[in-house]
């Protein structure tokens, strides 16, 4: 019997839900998408009081699966959640069965989750949303960037820009997939072969047109 819709939780911008997305896609499972804004509106908002019952730190993604009764938020958390209970084939897994293997799988997904996302997201706050110019801060964040930007072109350049970690694409490639809009990757061409590699996927095609085609808040 074929599972109920999952229900993923999504803004239509911003690189986290889009991941959750595409790995539903290439796991076949169905889900559906449901849009939030940002702000406290307490219907609509992923701070108001309807969406901080789900997920109390109020950020998307947020994933609720009817099959199980289980409610995950954190793209990590999500992703791992998807892994254990729908990815019994091992599609989007570690490549292989060895220690190594599976700590390649994690150390990967970790620097995403808690170095290179972060400090591309605090990039973007010191150059587009502080109210205040703070030349500090911004030259400290773009320079961590960049160098996690360098850490990933040297992985890609062994792996010839076929997916992150060796043996094609993995849970890992759809991490980092969202977070490369609108950055001059000339200075990193394996990301950037990688990337439009990625992009060409129809599972991640068709994650993009969920996301853009969810009706709104
Ligand atoms: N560490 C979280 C980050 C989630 C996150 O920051 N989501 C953004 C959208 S991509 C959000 O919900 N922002 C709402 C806000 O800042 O109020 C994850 O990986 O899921």
């Amino acid at each position: 019997m074929s599972p109920q819709p999952l229900i993923l939780h999504a803004h239509a911008t911003g690189p986290n839900p889009i991941k959750i997305a595409e790995a539903l896609e290439f796991l076949g499972v169905p889900y559906e998408v449901k849009m939030w804004d940002f702000g406290d509106d307490p219907q609509k908002g992923v701070k108001g009081a309807a969406f901080l019952a789900l997920n109390e730190n109020g950020r998307v993604p947020a994933l609720e699966d009817p099959n199980t009764g289980v409610v995950s938020w954190e793209s990590g958390a999500c992703m791992a959640y998807l892994l254990r209970v729908y990815d019994k084939a091992n599609k989007l897994g570690p490549r292989g069965s060895s220690e190594q293997d599976k700590v390649d799988f994690d150390k990967w997904n970790m620097f995403l989750l808690t170095t290179l996302g972060p400090m591309t997201g605090q990039t973007n706050w010191y150059r587009h949303y502080n109210p205040t110019k703070n030349d500090d801060a911004l030259k400290r964040y773009v320079e961590q960037t960049e160098r996690c930007y360098s850490v990933l072109e040297g992985q890609l350049k062994k792996t010839l820009a076929e997916s992150i970690i060796p043996g094609g694409v993995t849970a890992v490639d759809l991490q980092f997939e969202p977070w490369f809009a609108g950055i001059s990757l000339d200075p990193y061409p394996s990301v950037a072969k990688w990337l439009s590699n990625m992009a060409g996927l129809p599972e991640v095609i068709k994650a993009y047109k969920r996301i853009s085609e969810a009706p709104k808040p």
